[in-house]
C-alpha cells in the first residue's frame, strides 16, 4: 500500500557520505509514489568521496538501484544537481536514461501556482556574515549530526523513536538560526523578485513549508530537509497543496536485522 502525490520533492540525501541514510530513503520511497519526482541537490556527495571522507555501502547501492527502477516507473524525474552534486550541473538540459537534468525548474501545480525549484546554494553566498563564524558553525553542524547518530543508534536498539539533537540544538543555536533565516528571507525575496508564487529549494537541511509576505503580495517557501538527520520530503497533493512530511519510521532492513538477531 502506497501513498500517491501529485509531486514530491527530496534533496541532501548526500549518498556516499558517512551520514547518508541511505535505507531510510529506500523505505519511504517504496511506500511514497508521485507522478513527478524532483531530486532537489546534493543527492551524491561527490564533495565527500573526492576528499576521501566518504563511503559507499551496500545500502547506497541498493538505493542506486532503486532510484533507477523509480525512474523508470514514474512518468517524470527531474534532478536538479546541488553543491555537492555540482559535476552533474554540467548534465543541465540532458537526460540520463529516464532521468532529466536541470540546473533549475519551474513547477505548475494543481492549483496554478507557479514554484522554483532549486537546491539554494546560491541564496547561501548572498548572505551577508562574517565567513569565520560560518565555518565555525558548519563544523559543530557536522559534529552534531555525528553525535545525533550515535544517539539515534543506542536509541534504535532500545527501541525508540528517532530523535533530532540537530534539530533541539539548531533552534537554540541563535547564529545558525540567523543563518537559515537569512537564507529563507532571501530565497523569499527572490522569488518575489521572479513573480513566482512559491519557492522548493533544499541546502540547508531545515525543512518547512510556510506562507509568506513579500510587498503585500504571498510567497510560499518550501525546504525539503534531509535524509541525514530530517528524514523530510515536500509533497504537493491533488488538490494543488503542499505539504511537508516527515519519516521517522524504523526501516525495514533494521526490523528485519533486529529480529534475526534476537532469533
Ligand atoms: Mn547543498
Amino acid at each position: 500500500m502506497s501513498n500517491r502525490y501529485r509531486a514530491l520533492w527530496i534533496s541532501d540525501v548526500h549518498l556516499g557520505s558517512r551520514d547518508s541514510e541511505p535505507q531510510r530513503l529506500a523505505d519511504f520511497l517504496a511506500q511514497n509514489r508521485a507522478d513527478t519526482v524532483y531530486l532537489v541537490g546534493d543527492i551524491f556527495d561527490m564533495k565527500a568521496l573526492a576528499q576521501g571522507r566518504g563511503s559507499w555501502c551496500q545500502s547506497s547501492s541498493l538505493l542506486l538501484e532503486m532510484l533507477a527502477e523509480l525512474s523508470s516507473k514514474t512518468p517524470e524525474v527531474i534532478y536538479i544537481p546541488g553543491n555537492h552534486d555540482a559535476p552533474m550541473r554540467s548534465w543541465a538540459g540532458k537526460r540520463l536514461g529516464n532521468i532529466r537534468v536541470e540546473r533549475d525548474w519551474v513547477h505548475t501545480a494543481a492549483d496554478g501556482r507557479r514554484y522554483w525549484v532549486t537546491h539554494g546554494d546560491q541564496f547561501e553566498h548572498q548572505i551577508d556574515i562574517n565567513p569565520i563564524s560560518y565555518h565555525i558553525g558548519d563544523r559543530s553542524y557536522y559534529l552534531m549530526l555525528r553525535l545525533n547518530r550515535w544517539i539515534n543508534y543506542w536509541r534504535g536498539r532500545f527501541d525508540k523513536p528517532w530523535w533530532s539533537l540537530a534539530n533541539h540544538v539548531k533552534s537554540r543555536v541563535q547564529a545558525a538560526r540567523r543563518l537559515m533565516r537569512s537564507f529563507e528571507e532571501i530565497a523569499i525575496r527572490e522569488t518575489g523578485r521572479r513573480g513566482l508564487d512559491g519557492v522548493i529549494c533544499g541546502h540547508i537541511h531545515r525543512a518547512a513549508v510556510r506562507h509568506s509576505d513579500v510587498s503585500g503580495r504571498g510567497v510560499i517557501y518550501a525546504n525539503c530537509g534531509d535524509w541525514v538527520d530530517s528524514m523530510s520530503a515536500v509533497v504537493e497533493k491533488h488538490d494543488g497543496s503542499l505539504e511537508l512530511l516527515h519519516w521517522h519510521r524504523a526501516p525495514k532492513i533494521a526490523r528485519i536485522m533486529t529480529e534475526a538477531v534476537a532469533a
